[in-house]
């Protein structure tokens, strides 16, 4: 069975302002793409391995062939971590966005606030050197803020991610240039708090 890249529930002009109809294309048809192509390739001669799913792949990565270990890293890691990107993100209908219910109390359980939460998400995303991601987890019932390089993702530390921002110049720079500061801002504005917690309640 061949990876495919999914398809968005909305268009590539829905997130504007906050993200630009040009990144969001290059970014779904070019960079995602590219990451299913490479997963595809890396494991084309591994029967074994092609029915797995994306979980399944990253979460025992040492079991993986050394020889294409590093492609499944980059490669289902980059398949799945912009898969969940589209998915905890949706067009603005107005109004404030904050999280509700079970897991609003989590986020002020762990973090203080939810204002505290974005405070020490932005710090995480601010002090990601170079690419990567900094995500919200649930980790043993509890809610962590991680940052991962590259397309690593936090399945492969036991850990299950539930929101991910990504923090690669392709994802920001044709609208934001080197301001990441100012792309975090605005990206605030198109997460779908309600899909987050739902997944959220898949874990706890
Ligand atoms: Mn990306």
């Amino acid at each position: 069975m061949k990876h495919t890249l999914p398809e968005l529930d909305y268009e590539y002009t829905s997130l504007e302002p906050y993200i630009d109809a040009k990144t969001m294309e290059i970014h779904h048809s070019k960079h995602h793409q590219g990451y299913v192509d490479k997963l595809n390739q890396a494991l084309e001669n591994h029967p074994d391995l092609e029915n797995k799913s994306l979980e399944e792949l990253l979460k025992s990565l040492d079991e993986i062939p050394e020889d294409i270990r590093t492609a499944v890293r980059n490669n289902a890691g980059g398949h799945y971590n912009h898969s969940l990107f589209w998915e905890i993100m949706s067009p603005q209908v107005g109004g404030e966005r904050e999280p509700d219910g079970d897991l609003k109390e989590a986020i002020d359980d762990a973090f203080g606030s939810f204002e505290e939460f974005k405070k020490a998400f932005k710090e995480s995303a601010l002090s990601r050197f170079g690419s990567g991601w900094v995500w919200l987890v649930e980790s043993n019932r509890k809610l962590e803020i991680i940052s991962t390089p590259n397309q690593d993702n936090p399945i492969s530390e036991g850990k299950n991610p539930l929101l991910g921002l990504d923090v690669w110049e392709h994802a920001y720079y044709l609208k934001y240039q080197n301001k990441r500061t100012d792309y975090i801002d605005a990206w605030w504005g198109v997460v779908n708090w309600s899909k987050v917690e739902e997944r959220y309640k898949e874990f706890v």
